[in-house]
């Protein structure tokens, strides 16, 4: 396909006055642009051809965006700023000093593609020293990581020591080497269609409420594939839709014109640097390749308006307005072209002698080569309190020891920040001051103490916006930060599902190791709460373990849940940890304090109660009830029981189960969760498969019942595994 062309007529910015200069930019300045504008555009040429050559898998164009790119790349820095861009952003990617040929590299999917190594499409840019971040493929799951990097630099620029990586801390920061500028800013850009998620609006609430430095680019291109603006956008203009924004500074430009682009990005840049808040650029541009090569536009738009929008091409236009301002002519023209067509070709040659990487390489990256948590570098004991004299120290519960881990974890490692739904001890920090109020701290009380202690920089309430919390703290965690968030309910993450399985589990593998995002999750999770009902009741926790690349942790009493906390926080992963409400402050599993170093490595079972009849695979609240079961089982029948307590969920311990059932012959498998195709199934498929020879029964499971939990406490318990359920179970199969 080729340029579109336009009438030479067609001035740029509006008849623009010779003696008005060029916004500041130089002739030569203008040359550059024009020629990576040029460059965009002919590489999205190359690309369609090799695509019909079958050379390359995906295209994506940035055709008709180029001079809003450019300008974007001109008025803010590359390795300085931070850029999240979207799939349109192959000029801007051009102007910050992405090289043609690693864009071709892109397209083959080459082994030293160095955007992912052929994981991710073409045009999903990640280059980490140009601070150009990984980019995934759902539309606006970017918005929310621009926030949190924002908030990154500024915490930063407020707290530098936490930069400081400290000798032998034997935790992530060895390995996360953080930079930041005191005037730095984050630039993202979207589609005018991309609007219309919700992570937007999020994004936008949380940027306007902190004043944070981003600069918020709207492409618009009036369409979104076949969908139109007004269609999309509730009175056609995102501009007016979020002019009531507090705090921003706003711009709506022609994003066909570079120069007038150029202008707005030097307005919002300095806005931003200034540290007065966040820019809105809402740049018009065209979109004269259909959607992608998959779609035809002819289908939906007409001639007359696809000329329309072509009288307006951007690379077109502004080869005449060099003409006219005699910055180039005829010759200079045909010469850059030229040159350009050159270098393309032999990119092109290069990238497609390129090979792939080896198969065996697939499953790299999906956590940490740097840090194993499952290592014996976790594996720590637990100090004894000291008590007053001939006095136990003091048995605490799952939620003392939650607070206090977190609590000894803030003071040694600055980098931790924790925010979410009323975690705060209290926002308005005055009330505290004046001893007016004692603080919340969390629904559960969890982080009770730590703004008091640590300060409201550091532990904070956030909107009550589930994805915001894990985006934002995703953005954070890219930059090098430890943000600890808290989910307040399980049953409320699911907005926050996008964030989860498309971009905070697969930031490290997309990118080839070039960027990740080591992060804990704390969620409150489960049932057995009589009058708790569906939506303070759910487990769900296979839904996470079937996601690549998340580590996801069910402590079952107070000293795992410390021990396994640390680990989550000093590991070098992204860590859901499931925290089980009823067991916050049940007298079962209470332990003293073990100390500010103690931590389980990842991954290690442990056997609760030993046996040899049986084995029984469990976690959670479910632990109590099966040791009460066995402990009946064994009085009535002398069946003696060995429960295994997975604690964690990714990885989990196949050989302390397999030695078990090895021994017993026979295995349940209990769970909180529903029954069909829940955590057990899978452990249960395992056995099967790999233990066959061993077993003497069938592999049984008990768990809910297929039904959501219901509030009244007879339905509830007629739902969710009983200590009965699982005496029953253990009794047949024992008998079996
Ligand atoms: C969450 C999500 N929904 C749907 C898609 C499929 N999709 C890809 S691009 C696109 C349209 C985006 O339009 P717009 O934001 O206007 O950007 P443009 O492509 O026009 O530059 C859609 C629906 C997606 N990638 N992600
Ligand atoms: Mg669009």
């Amino acid at each position: 396909m080729a340029t579109t062309k336009t009438e030479p007529k067609l001035a740029l910015a509006n008849g623009r006055q010779k003696s008005k200069g060029y916004e500041g930019l130089t002739r030569e300045q203008l040359i550059h642009a024009y020629r990576l504008m040029y460059t965009s555009r002919r590489i999205d040429d190359r690309e369609i051809l090799l695509k019909r050559q079958q050379k390359i898998f995906f295209q994506m164009s940035g055709a008709g965006h180029e001079a809003v790119g450019v300008a974007a790349g001109l008025a803010l820095k590359a390795g300085y700023d931070w850029f999240y861009p979207y799939y349109r952003d192959r000029a801007l990617c051009l102007a910050l000093g992405v090289e043609p040929y690693q864009m071709f590299l892109q397209g083959v999917g080459a082994a030293d593609d160095p955007s992912s190594g052929g994981r991710q499409m073409p045009s999903h840019w990640s280059y980490p020293s140009l601070h150009i971040v990984t980019q995934s493929s759902p539309t606006g799951s970017q918005i929310l990581h621009a926030v949190g990097c924002a908030e990154a630099g500024r915490y930063l620029a407020r707290h530098p020591k936490a930069a400081d990586i400290p000798a032998d801390s034997g935790d992530y920061r060895q390995f996360r080497e953080v930079s930041f500028q005191n005037d730095e800013v984050t630039y993202v850009s979207l589609g005018d269609g991309t609007s219309s998620e919700g992570e937007f609006w999020e994004a936008m609430n949380a940027a306007a409420l902190g004043k944070l430095p981003v600069i918020f680019c709207v492409e618009d291109n009036g369409y979104a594939i076949s969908v139109p603006v007004e269609v999309q956008t509730a009175g056609g203009s995102i501009s007016r839709l979020v002019s009531g924004f507090p705090n921003f500074h706003f711009e709506e430009i022609d994003g066909t014109d570079p120069l007038a682009s150029f202008a707005a990005f030097q307005r919002a840049a300095k806005y931003c640097r200034q540290g007065l808040g966040p820019a809105f650029v809402h740049a018009h541009v065209i979109r004269p390749y259909s959607h992608s090569l998959s779609d035809d536009e002819r289908l939906y738009r007409p001639d007359s308006e696809r000329e329309r929008d072509a009288q307006r091409d951007p690379v077109t236009r502004t080869q005449m307005y060099l003409l006219r301002e005699g910055i180039l002519d005829d010759k200079g023209i045909n010469q850059l072209e030229k040159e350009v067509e050159a270098a393309l070709q032999t990119a092109v040659d290069r990238a497609l002698e390129a090979l792939p990487s080896p198969p065996e390489t697939v499953t790299n990256y999906l956590y940490s080569p740097n840090i194993d948590a499952s290592s014996s570098a976790f594996d720590t004991q637990p100090i004894a309190e000291t008590a007053a004299e001939g006095k136990k120290p003091a048995a605490r519960t799952m939620a003392d020891l939650i607070n206090a881990t977190l609590r000894d974890e803030m003071k040694r490692d600055e980098r931790i920040v924790i925010f979410g739904e009323d975690v705060a001890d209290c926002s308005r920090e005055e009330y505290l001051k004046q001893k007016l109020v004692k603080g919340k701290g969390g629904v559960f009380k969890l982080t009770f103490g730590l703004q008091c202690e640590f300060g409201n920089d550091r532990v904070f309430n956030s909107p009550l916006a589930e994805a915001a919390i894990v985006g934002r703290a995703t953005g954070m965690a890219t930059r090098g930060l430890k943000p600890v968030v808290e989910i307040q309910f399980f049953d409320y993450i699911w907005p926050a599902m996008m964030q989860i399985r498309d971009e905070l589990s697969t930031i490290r593998w997309r990118s080839n190791n070039g960027f990740s995002c080591p992060l804990v999750i704390r969620v409150a999770i489960g049932g057995y709460l009589t009058g708790g009902a569906i939506y303070h009741s759910q487990c769900g926790e296979s839904i996470f373990t079937h996601i690549p690349g998340l580590r996801v942790v069910f402590p079952s009493n107070s000293l795992d849940a410390a021990g396994l906390l640390r680990t989550a926080i000093r590991c070098d992963d992204p860590v859901l940890f499931l925290e089980h409400k009823r067991l916050y402050r049940e007298s079962y599993g209470r332990a003293a304090y073990p100390g500010p170093e103690y931590m389980i490595p990842f991954g290690k079972a442990k056997v609760v109660q030993p046996g040899t009849d049986l084995t029984v695979i469990t976690y959670g609240a479910v632990i109590p009830r099966a040791l009460q079961a066995a402990q009946k089982l064994e009085r009535e029948q002398g069946v003696k029981v060995e429960i295994i307590d997975l604690r964690c969920l990714n990885p989990f311990d196949w050989d302390t189960m397999a030695t078990s059932v090895s021994k017993t012959n026979r295995a349940l498998v209990a769970y909180e969760d529903t029954l069909s195709w829940g955590y057990g199934a899978e452990i249960a498929a395992r056995i099967a498969d790999q233990l066959f020879d061993q077993l003497d029964a069938p592999v049984r499971r008990v768990a809910a019942k297929d039904t959501f939990v219901a509030y009244q406490p007879i339905l509830e318990d007629a739902i969710l595994p009983q200590p009965n359920d699982l005496y029953l179970a253990m009794k047949d199969l024992a008998r079996y």
